[in-house]
């Protein structure tokens, strides 16, 4: 495990330097989502695939810049599931980005997590990691990623990270969505899922959702790559992540890019989400 924790720090070095050039063209290519992609989305994946194919450790990859699981060592024990940088409509505009890692065994499916890491490349790079039911961040200074601290929840927090339109929100969704405005939360929501959950755990708690819309039942945010792995950081952190009626950790996955609703909170909100979707099943 030490080795991928080592290879995602020299991965996310790199990265960081293709950022620097300040690329934020398109490519020609579509991925397996219908999403055109960057330029600096297919850079670092190709980074990432390249540093993974030397750990003898990792058995199997899956990029979510990619269509199917890539195998790498007949023997190794690990399956890393990754987007290698998510929020790309956010390039353009200078907002944070990141890359997420789940670190799963025996079956990409959420049972068999049992690591996640995230990277946010914003004014500095930071590196979160979730193992062993302790969440720590490190801080990229001179190349070396440094600890700074455990991260952990508050019961109950301040922010309200609303995903999607509310043009495509069930009533209901929305009705939550106001009662915690009417609480007194407040609106903190970039469009980019690394930095946005980030941020709800740094200051201490809040909510982030991604819920069923009309336009898209299963939501948007991709299992594998994005829900399972900031769940585990978000249990691991004292506090939960549901689908709305359940664990997104109990949530089954038929296909590599299968999508799912997803909230992401302290055990307050988590609480306020089960109750109000509990009548809408
Ligand atoms: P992009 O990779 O297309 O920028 O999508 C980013 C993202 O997957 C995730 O990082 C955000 O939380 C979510 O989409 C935002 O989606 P909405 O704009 O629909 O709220």
């Amino acid at each position: 495990m030490k080795d991928i924790i080592k290879a995602i720090e020299t991965a996310s070095v790199e990265i960081k330097k293709i950022i620097d050039l300040g690329d934020t063209s398109k490519s020609e290519n579509e991925n397996s989502t219908g999403d055109t992609q960057l330029k600096l989305d297919i850079a670092s994946d190709v980074v990432i695939e390249k540093i993974f194919s030397e750990i003898p450790s990792i058995k199997a990859i899956v990029s979510e810049e990619q269509d199917s699981i890539v195998n790498l060592h007949e023997d190794g024990e690990y399956l890393i599931a990754y987007d290698p940088l998510d929020g790309s409509s956010l390039v353009d505009v200078n907002l944070s980005v990141g890359s997420i890692y789940g670190i799963y065994k025996n079956e990409f499916n959420a049972q068999n997590i049992i690591g996640a890491v995230y990277v946010v490349f914003g004014p500095r790079v930071e590196m979160v990691v979730a193992l062993d039911n302790s969440v720590k961040m490190y801080r990229l200074y001179e190349n070396k990623f440094n600890f700074i601290q455990d991260v952990k929840l508050n019961e109950k927090g301040k922010i309200n990270a609303t995903g999607s339109t509310q043009m495509n929100w069930a009533p209901f969704h929305k009705k939550l969505v106001n009662d915690m405005f009417n609480d007194g939360y407040y609106l903190r929501y970039s469009g980019g899922m690394v930095p946005d959950l980030h941020q709800i755990l740094l200051k201490g708690g809040g909510l982030f959702s991604y819920p069923a819309t009309t336009d898209k039942q299963k939501g948007k945010l991709r299992q594998l790559f994005e829900v399972f792995p900031f769940a585990l950081v978000y249990e691991f952190a004292g506090g939960g992540a549901v689908d709305g009626f359940k664990r997104v950790l109990e949530v089954e996955t038929t296909h590599i890019h299968d999508t799912t609703p997803c909230f992401f909170g302290s055990n307050e909100e988590i609480k306020r989400v089960l109750e109000v979707y509990k009548n809408h099943g």
